[in-house]
Parts: structure tokens; C-alpha cells; sequence
């Protein structure tokens, strides 16, 4: 909808252009299934209180400054959490999809990796960049999928497939706090919680499901849900510490 309102901005040469794009982009939603389902969801944290012990930088002050927030568990106000993993369980025989993201990409920047969570599909690839003024490096060291460790200087991009689905952690060698996690996802219906800790999952079939939540300092849990076929379903999962 909104690149065919870019067209009216646009001077007369380019109008036309915008509005095939239109088009075009309207025939592919048309053509994807459209089961129309929609959960949406929150992830809340139920656990004792957390800790908020800062991480204290002790090289590379000038970029990374002299502490960092802990990035492993991120809560909101009132106890959303932020970046864990959804993910529909037990799909219906027969569903299926068209799934063909652009890579993911996946930054270092101020010595964070931004955002700390991609999900890709099974043979995606993610692009790692590196924002910052100085060296990192990008390692992992999956089960099922090549490990890798490389040198990442500044604006450099290096790109990686995964070809087997799993959740693998990244890290650079040298800024220990630095951590990303690459979720390689067999379908779609996968979903990383914003910073409120609400997540969507969109043209889900009606079915009875087991919604499964991951999050990289709490673990998993696991949640009946039955979709139905008048809306949105919504669903609050509760995750803590034990
Ligand atoms: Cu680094």
C-alpha cells in the first residue's frame, strides 16, 4: 500500500514505475496462502526479580563505551521480554508455504550485535556487518551447521548459509559481552518479541497448536493454543527463572 503512495510523490517519469511495482507487489500477497489466521501474542517474565549487573568495558572504551546494559534478558516496564523466539509446534499436514526472505542481516554496532535475534528460513543466509570503527570478529560454533570464525574489520560484510535448522549462538572473540543468536527456522510461523514483549504470527491455518517459546537465559516453554477461525487469537506466556 505504501510504495503505491510513494507514486503520487513522485515526479511524472517515475509514477509509472512505482505504480508496476504496486502491482506487482499486490499480485504476490494475492498469490500467497492466505489462511488468515492470526495469533498475537506476549511473552511475560514470572520469574524472581533479575539483576541488572552492568558489563564493564575494559578495552575499546572509545567505541564501546565504558559499560554495557546485559543484553541476555531484556524486560519492559512491565515485564515484557524482548527478544525471545516463538515458534509453532506440530503444523498441519499439508500446510504450506512460499517462504523466500531477503538475507538477514545482523550489525556490530557500539560492540552489541543489532539485533541480537535473525530468524531465517533453512538455506538463508545472513549478512554480518560490522558499523563499528574498529576489529571484530563473528564465530559460531553450531551443531548441525560449518562452524565458522572470521576477522571482521570496519564495513566489511561477510555472509553465511545455514542449511540446517537449528538455534546457533554467535560471538566475537574479542569483546566478550558481545553475543547474537541465528535461528535457522524450518516455516515461517517463527517470530522474535519486540521490546513490549508482544510478538504476531500471521496466515496461521486453524488448528490446535503447541506454541513453543525460547529465550536464550530462560530456556523453553511450551503453550496449548487453539486457533480458530473468527480473528485474532491471543495468547500471554509466562517465562521466569527458577
Ligand atoms: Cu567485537
Amino acid at each position: 500500500m505504501r510504495i503505491g503512495a510513494f507514486g503520487y510523490r513522485s515526479v511524472d517519469g517515475t509514477k509509472q514505475f512505482f505504480a508496476a511495482v504496486f502491482v506487482t507487489a499486490w499480485c504476490v500477497i494475492a498469490a500467497a496462502p492466505s489462511w488468515g489466521e492470526t495469533i498475537k501474542g506476549s511473552v511475560r517474565y514470572v520469574g524472581a526479580p533479575v539483576d541488572k549487573k552492568k558489563v564493564s568495558v575494559t578495552i575499546d572504551q572509545y567505541v564501546c563505551g565504558k559499560e554495557k546494559e546485559p543484553e541476555d534478558l531484556v524486560l519492559s516496564s512491565n515485564s515484557g521480554i524482548r527478544n525471545a523466539v516463538v515458534s509453532l509446534q506440530n503444523l498441519p499436514p499439508g500446510a504450506k508455504w512460499d517462504w523466500n526472505p531477503p538475507p538477514a542481516k545482523m550489525d556490530q554496532k557500539q560492540c552489541s550485535f543489532v539485533p541480537r535475534v535473525v530468524v531465517v528460513p533453512v538455506g538463508g543466509t545472513v549478512e554480518f556487518l560490522n558499523s563499528d570503527r574498529l576489529l571484530h570478529n563473528v564465530k559460531s560454533a553450531g551443531k548441525e551447521n560449518p562452524p565458522f570464525n572470521r576477522a571482521q574489520p570496519h564495513a566489511r560484510a561477510i555472509s553465511f548459509v545455514f542449511k540446517k535448522p537449528e538455534i546457533l549462538r554467535v560471538d566475537c572473540d574479542l569483546h566478550s559481552w558481545m553475543r547474537g543468536w541465528v535461528v535457522v527456522a524450518e516455516h515461517p510461523f517463527y517470530a522474535v518479541t519486540n521490546e513490549q514483549g508482544e510478538f504476531i504470527l500471521e496466515n496461521v491455518p486453524p488448528g490446535k497448536y503447541t506454541l513453543q517459546v525460547w529465550q536464550e537465559s530462560l530456556g523453553n516453554v511450551t503453550q496449548e493454543l487453539v486457533v480458530g477461525d473468527k480473528g485474532a487469537t491471543t495468547v500471554t506466556v509466562g517465562m521466569g527463572k527458577k
